[in-house]
């Protein structure tokens, strides 16, 4: 730990965005958690998205609960809004900021416990609710700040740092999330920021709810062999279902959309079918690979559910219907209704009030 002040200088030929800020401006306090904290890559992760989407600071607010966690908002974004709230209750608070400031980006952080365990009912409201937001949840399967008590993510058969095997079944917050109706939802892994970057930013520029967890391992209570949220056990079963690339519209993408699909071309526009049909594949079997590995309590990362226009939701669940039958046609199923569920906080007005980005 250190508690060493940032020197307020910087080197004059830091790179700057078109703001002309540099990579400083969007950092925070010197970090007082554990060296190696999976929580301290994401803070990492979030500089580098606001850095890279050249937003001003002052137009974010960062709310947090209680735990190591929901300290991180002073590691970053240190010229941001900012309000720590009570254990579990950042969402509501966040609510109600953004009722009376909607020109806001709220960015609401949390860990397993404040959102899984004694915040689930603010957690599920929230994104109930569709409200505008990004809600990222630094998942480690502990309660780190009170020293290493299984969490509600915790998995079932895994072991804590003094042996004792947890025989409660975990909740999956992606899972929770898609069933409650969130616009945007993803997971991720603290260890690969390669793909945290660009989820996160995507997650900022979406109106609606947008939802992170990120798997974020607890150096110090929950990093041992029996653990399945360590480095370790996350690099084994890591399994990326696709590569991800920061799209910023449906209209324009300058990324490469996934493993195997064609080089999209940076700043060409491309519309609806005029997408690379292996683009368009990836984005069908999103769907189902998010639900299945959710369903297993696996880790797929880099999952993203976007939003879709009703005709190209009613047109790819006809296909999926001819195309899919038997064991696979109970997640098509499952995947419809969360398609349905998204069509419905489109409809909203409420939540889709312009984030003014
Ligand atoms: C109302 C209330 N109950 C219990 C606590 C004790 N407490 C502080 S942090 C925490 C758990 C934090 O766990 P998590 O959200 O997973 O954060 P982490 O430290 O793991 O990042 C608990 C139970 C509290 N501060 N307030
Ligand atoms: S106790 Fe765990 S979660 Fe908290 S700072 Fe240390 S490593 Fe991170
Ligand atoms: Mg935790």
């Amino acid at each position: 730990m250190t508690y060493l002040a940032k020197p307020r200088l910087h080197h004059p030929e830091l790179p700057k965005n078109k703001l002309g800020y540099t990579h400083r401006d969007y950092e925070g306090a010197v970090s007082t958690l554990c060296a190696g904290c999976g929580h301290d890559s994401i803070s990492g992760a979030i500089i580098q998205a606001f850095f890279e989407l050249e937003l001003p600071p002052h137009r974010v607010a960062k709310l947090s609960g209680i735990g190591c966690s929901s300290k991180t908002p002073t590691y970053f974004l240190g010229n941001s809004h900012g309000f720590n709230s009570v254990h579990g209750r950042m969402p509501s608070v966040l609510t109600g900021a953004n009722l009376a400031n909607r020109d806001l980006i709220y960015l609401g952080v949390s860990g397993d416990g404040d959102s899984a365990s004694i915040g689930l009912g603010q957690f599920a409201h929230a994104l109930r609710r569709g409200v505008n937001m990004v809600y990222i949840v630094e998942n480690n399967g502990v309660y780190g700040l009170t020293k290493g008590q299984f969490s509600a993510t915790a998995d079932r058969g895994s072991k804590s740092k003094r042996g004792a095997v947890n025989n409660d079944q975990p909740i999956d917050l992606v899972l929770l999330a898609l069933q409650l109706g969130a616009s945007f939802v993803a997971r991720s892994f603290s260890g690969d920021k390669a793909q945290l970057v660009p989820l996160v930013k995507a997650a900022v520029l979406h109106r609606g709810a947008a939802f992170i967890d990120v798997i974020s391992p607890c150096v110090a209570f929950n990093n041992h062999a029996g653990s399945t949220k360590s480095y370790d056990f996350v690099r084994e079963h890591n399994q990326a279902v696709n590569r991800l690339d920061f799209m910023p519209t449906h209209s324009r993408f300058g990324a490469q959309a996934a493993q195997g699909a064609r080089r999209l071309q940076p700043g060409r526009s491309y519309r609806g079918n005029k997408l690379p049909a292996a683009a368009r594949r990836c984005g069908r079997d999103r769907h189902r690979t998010v639900v299945r590995t959710a369903r297993c309590h696996g880790f797929a990362c880099g999952t993203q559910h976007r939003r879709h226009s009703a005709q190209r939701i009613a047109r790819s669940r006809a296909r999926s219907r001819r195309r899919r039958a038997g064991e696979v046609q109970r997640v098509v199923a499952l995947s419809a209704q969360v398609l349905d569920a998204v069509t419905c906080n489109s409809s909203s007005p409420r939540t889709r009030g312009p984030r003014g980005v």
